[in-house]
């Protein structure tokens, strides 16, 4: 087949899945209802006063943000902001928190973001951080499962678009990002778009991740030929000091219509042996090459947060830099590259390939010794297909993309164009089960899928299309997740969830790993916000030149000061609420007429700060956003202006 009568083929199969699936059964629900056992309502339900098994946490795509799921009801627990402003509770409105948002371009409120990754030790779910990317404004995030907050946003220089991340390494030493698109380095920006081969280069950054405080930093950054990062994961076990990325473009064509790129059969998987790296940097072959990229950090005992311009990063030359970097050839336009629990495997996912290959870490080792090459791409060594595959899955379904694995031996593939998961065994490379997805899968999330040791019994499919799934809400459809249970022979259909955004991969962990650990208050004593007011004695009013500050408190049902006078045209008024309640999900909301940003959403023991610029003389009204008692709705006040 050439390339026109695949990506044909490829196209008809999505219409023909939509035209097929989509037909509603004649008792107006979606196709598919009636394969539901009648056990599945059981399995599903989680009395009132219970909770769920598993937080499945889950990237929200466009919307910027990460949602709590809990499995297996499906319910939505939680939406917590990350690169997006959110104002239901202040998050990159407040003064505070604006600078979790800063990059090296100025503010940027948004970014769409697709990959979770949770950390790990010795590559088992440890349940202190999620990592999430930010994939238009490259940025890493790492959100505390403390807290369900976002403390900290590093940015990636010589990035463009940072889909291929935040894969980590088994100890969460390092969060991994391989840039998308390729571009030319920071310091010669405006080159002709046509001299790619020449200018443009990819980078894959290591972002080292502190064992204690999780503080993230650019350790390193290896220069790569310029092809297109897709997907990555660490090795685990025997392979923990390796990395494997999916590329496509290696034609490194700058334009990606199908005459350009996917002409070749088969395009790469990059193996990086990272631990050999380090040992590059060790022996001082890194350069210090300018670049520019933000790095922000909130803390939660001065309740806000810092963002640093920083300058310079650390670049390694694989040139100069022998036996690090390898090619796998893989075919045509792999997209997901996932690892298997024991370390031993490598799925290579080629999105337009009819097979699924997998790869063998053991053959990797000899083909790599014994020097079994096929030549090279751009200086580095590519390793002879055959010399490392483990074997192919024939004929598994149309449209291969992700792999999670069921800790039985087995993996689970998500297939975008027939619609399907498919298990199959990983010695063997013989499909054993598959059941439709409505429709057209993207992820798929086994609990501890992609770990050292899946939790199993689960699989959740991420789809991309919902069409008849839900009543209809015009033209938009909720995302559509779907939950099966993979404890017997044959995966069952058990829940329909929608989502927000638009989930690309999830991570989800057995909820005792987490729930103890959950914080419920700031200790007020600890609050070293330096204009927290930490009884209503300090509450008071300061005037600086023209701003004012208002140290306010708020506790059921009151804030101290409620009536502030003094207030002139052309001041700016900076209201620095205290919340003094010591009472877990006791928050109290703060906001004023006419604010041009949000309210404020403040916990037990923190302080936040709306920023206020009068427009007119008058009397302002302000008052408690968040329903925190029978005398919640007295919780107001008023603000004077006078004229200047
Ligand atoms: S990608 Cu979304 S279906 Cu961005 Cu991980 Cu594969
Ligand atoms: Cu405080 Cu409502």
């Amino acid at each position: 087949m050439n390339l026109k009568s695949i990506i044909g083929g490829v196209a008809v199969g999505i219409i023909a899945v939509a035209q097929i699936s989509c037909k509603p059964n004649n008792k107006g629900g979606a196709s598919g209802s009636s394969e539901l056992a009648g056990d599945a309502a059981q399995k599903v339900y989680v009395a009132p006063g219970t909770h769920d098994e598993f937080y499945n946490i889950v990237s929200g795509g466009f919307n910027g943000q990460i949602s709590i799921i809990g499995l297996p009801s499906g319910r939505t627990l939680r939406v917590i902001p990350v690169f997006s402003q959110s104002p239901e509770n202040g998050y990159g409105f407040s003064e505070e928190t604006k600078p979790m948002l800063n990059t090296s371009h100025g503010f940027v409120p948004w970014d769409d973001s697709h990959h979770i990754a949770l950390s790990t030790t010795n590559s088992i779910h440890d349940g202190r951080w999620a990592f999430i990317n930010g994939n238009n404004t490259p940025r890493i995030a790492r959100i505390s499962l403390k807290t369900f907050r976002t403390e900290e946003i590093i940015e990636l220089p010589n990035s463009g678009g940072n889909h291929s991340s935040p894969f980590i390494t088994a100890n969460t030493e390092y969060a991994v990002a391989g840039t998308r698109f390729s571009v030319p380095p920071d310091d010669k920006a405006d080159v002709p778009i046509s001299s790619f081969k020449k200018n443009f280069k990819g980078y894959i950054s290591f972002v080292s991740i502190d064992k204690n405080t999780g503080r993230m930093g650019i350790k390193f950054q290896l220069k790569t030929p310029g092809v297109s990062f897709d997907l990555a994961r660490a090795g685990k076990g025997k392979s923990a000091d390796w990395f494997f990325f999916s590329t496509y473009n290696t034609e490194q064509a700058n334009s990606l219509l199908e005459v350009n790129a996917s002409q070749k059969d088969k395009d790469f998987i990059l193996a990086v042996n990272w631990k050999k790296a380090e040992q590059y940097l060790a022996q001082g072959k890194g350069k210090k090459e300018a670049a520019k990229y933000a790095h922000n950090v909130y803390s939660d005992k001065v309740h806000s947060a810092t963002s640093t311009i920083m300058t310079e990063v650390m670049t390694l030359d694989p040139k100069e830099c022998p036996d690090m970097l390898y090619f796998i050839p893989c075919p045509k336009s792999p997209h997901g590259c996932d690892v298997d629990p024991t370390g031993q495997y490598i799925v290579g996912s080629g999105k337009l390939a009819a097979v699924i290959p997998v790869f063998s870490f053991d053959k990797m080792q000899k083909a790599i010794a014994a020097k079994t090459f096929d030549g090279n791409f751009d200086g580095i060594p590519v390793l002879k297909y055959d010399a490392v595959l483990h074997g192919e899955v024939q004929k598994p379904g149309l449209g291969p993309l992700h792999t999670e694995f069921d800790g039985k031996g087995n993996a689970i593939t998500s297939f975008f164009v027939s619609s399907e998961l498919v298990r199959w065994n990983i010695e063997k490379l013989e499909v054993i089960d598959r059941v439709p997805t409505y429709y057209s899968v993207g992820h798929l999330s086994i609990p501890g899928g992609p770990t050292a040791k899946p939790w199993g019994k689960y699989v959740v499919a991420y789809n991309k299309i919902t069409k008849d799934r839900y009543l209809p809400t015009g033209p938009e459809l909720a995302q559509s997740a779907q939950l099966y249970d993979i404890s017997g022979d044959k995966m069952k259909l058990l829940l329909d969830f929608p989502t927000t955004g638009e989930p690309h991969y999830a991570e989800s962990i057995p909820a005792s790993l987490i729930e103890k650990n959950s914080t419920k208050i700031f200790k007020i004593e600890e609050n070293a916000h330096p204009y927290a007011a930490k009884g209503e004695k300090e509450a008071k009013v300061v005037r600086k030149g023209n701003e004012v500050h208002v140290y306010m408190t708020a506790i059921r049902s009151h804030f101290t000061p409620d009536n502030i006078e003094g207030v002139k045209m052309g001041d700016v008024v900076y209201f620095h609420v205290t919340n003094l309640e010591q009472d877990w999900d006791v928050p109290h909301g703060f906001a004023i007429r006419g604010a041009l940003n949000a309210e404020l959403l403040i916990m037990p023991g923190e302080t936040q700060t709306l920023k206020w610029i009068p427009t007119k003389v008058g009397v302002t009204p302000m008052y408690c956003t968040d329903f925190c008692s029978a005398l919640h709705q007295e919780m107001q006040g008023y603000v004077r202006v006078s004229p200047a």
